[in-house]
């Protein structure tokens, strides 16, 4: 009677739904590394490699606790390629008479997920994910009836349910979100906080080793590869940025610079997706340091609204609209991606910067994505899939249930408003305030046209003007489209042949 537990590699935490009644004697924990996963699409290999050796760590973990753990390992040579054939694989070797599985986070792998039963004719178990503050019924329960489904919201309903920063019913320092104080640039003279590299040991190198083998012409660098592996590693970078970082983490955490991917920002994304941190502990850790009068409440309240506020909505969205949002493309863009999102190969200093840093960390924070690339992709109306591939393969944190409304939502206004009450398009004044990307480029920030002009000015003018029929009536736009109309046609026809000839002059292939 012995039942399969399967542990998936963005599922490497001990009170996993799957393992929560885990019978040491009797059932296998079953963890494999398939191509299936690495390829179906390119992800950095840094990506894999973190997931890999993580998945590796988390095996031994459960070794020394007594626990009979089947480790199929990439460069097995029986190893099936794929997360049902590993499943089926493995039911016949140890006789499993059940499966039990904790809910994946895509749709693509539930979807296959739910056929397994019928596949391997013993019962699959399906259990919820229960990692997250609001369980998707929950969610929907909260979106139910509602005209608009807005972050802010439902962030105060889990500030409210959870106690974070509440003082009885009322939020502490009298307002939920401190947003206005958190768009300093950096000033000179900041020292930004060095993260601490975690240690490279022999699984971790063998596993570079493989993947720099196997995964070879795939986006991104191995070089400088230094995440955590392990729980007591992602603990000690929560407590590195805690310790460093948060105090100034809400006035600079919009700010970018060139050479400078973390700034101030927690870079535990990776690990809290990957199951390697908890959400609950880090709210928790975040909100004593304000108790503690260690950091400032505009730090606190910001960081954890991503958490309480910002990483559970967006998964509440994914589940709620899925299949149907990915199919989506209110403004219809049809462009295909340029090639320098590959490459970094830009004369755009902003881009080349963030898309370099990118290359070498796996990593962004989230005003480099949604101010420098994906603006970009949105005011040149690049295809919301091949953006989406692109943010699902290049960050170390990025799974289809994050991934995708961000970058469909929040990025492109692929959804036509649903989660953002308006697109995230700005010219190159946002860019130079927020950043020192605009010094040394080999455009100029404040020229609107002509050749030396930086082009996010006459694209976000070209984009508003292309998209007036959808975009006009949106109050928050209502400034620019009178700027707008006092142009003749003329002029705008100028500004949208301008953009064209931008973009047409771009390569979008090797
Ligand atoms: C991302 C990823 C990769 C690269 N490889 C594996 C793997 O070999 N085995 C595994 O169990 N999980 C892997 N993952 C994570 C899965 O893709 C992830 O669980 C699903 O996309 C659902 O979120």
């Amino acid at each position: 009677m012995s039942v399969l537990r399967l542990v998936l590699g963005d599922q490497l935490t001990r009170g996993v739904a799957a393992l929560t009644d885990l019978d040491p004697a009797r059932d296998v924990v079953l963890m494999a590394e398939v191509t299936g996963e690495a390829v179906y699409v390119r992800h950095h290999k840094q990506k894999i490699a973190f997931i890999f050796s993580a998945m590796r760590h988390f095996a031994e973990d459960l070794r020394a606790e007594g626990v009979q753990v089947r480790y199929v390992k990439l460069d097995d040579p029986d190893n099936a390629g794929s997360l049902k054939g590993e499943v089926a694989r493995a039911v016949a070797a140890v006789g499993a008479t059940r499966v039990v599985a904790t809910m994946c986070g895509e749709w693509r792998l539930h979807h296959d997920m739910l056929g397994w039963e019928a596949a391997l004719g013993v019962p699959v178990e399906i259990r919820e994910d229960d990692r997250f503050f609001a369980s998707r019924d929950r969610f929907a329960l909260w979106a139910q009836g509602r005209r608009e489904l807005r972050m802010e919201f439902f962030y105060r309903e889990m500030r409210r349910a959870t106690g974070f920063l509440m003082d009885g019913d009322q939020p502490r320092g009298g307002r939920w979100n401190f947003d206005a104080e958190n768009r300093k640039p950096l000033a000179g003279g900041l020292d930004l906080p060095q993260r601490e590299r975690a240690p490279i040991d022999a699984i971790t190198r063998e596993v570079l080793d493989l993947v720099g083998q196997r995964f070879a012409d795939h986006f991104g660098s191995l070089e400088d590869f230094d995440w955590a592996v392990t729980r007591d590693g992602a603990l000690a970078a929560l407590d590195d940025f805690i310790t460093q970082a948060l105090p100034r983490f809400g006035d600079y955490q919009d700010a970018m610079a060139a050479d400078a991917p973390f700034v101030f920002h927690a870079v535990i994304s990776p690990y809290l997706n990957a199951g390697l941190l908890t959400p609950h502990e880090v709210c928790r850790r975040a909100q004593q340091e304000f108790d503690a009068k260690r950091a400032p409440l505009n730090a606190v309240e910001g960081f954890i609204r991503q958490i309480l506020g910002w990483r559970e909505y967006v998964r509440g969205i994914y589940w709620l609209k899925m299949p149907d949002y990915a199919e989506t493309n209110a403004l219809q863009a049809k462009r295909p991606l340029p090639w320098f999102y590959w490459t970094g190969e830009t004369e755009m200093r902003c881009l080349s910067q963030v898309i370099g840093m990118t290359h070498r960390h796996a990593y962004s924070h989230h005003i480099q994505r949604l101010m420098v690339t994906g603006n970009f992709a949105l005011i040149a109306g690049i295809a919301p899939r091949e953006v989406e591939e692109w943010y699902l393969i290049v960050y170390a944190d990025a799974y289809e249930w994050v991934e995708l409304p961000n970058t469909h939502g929040l990025s492109l206004y692929a959804d036509g408003g649903l989660m953002a009450s308006k697109p995230y398009a700005s010219g190159g004044a946002y860019i130079d305030r927020m950043s020192d990307f605009c010094c040394g480029c080999a455009y100029e920030v404040k020229k609107k046209s002509g050749p030396r002009a930086c082009p996010f000015n006459y694209l976000y003018w070209a984009f508003l003007i292309r998209n007036a029929g959808k975009l006009r009536g949106n109050p928050r736009l209502a400034m620019p489209y009178r700027t707008i109309d006092r142009w003749d046609d003329v002029r705008q026809q100028g500004i949208l042949m301008e953009a064209e000839a931008f973009l047409d002059g771009l390569a979008y292939q090797a």
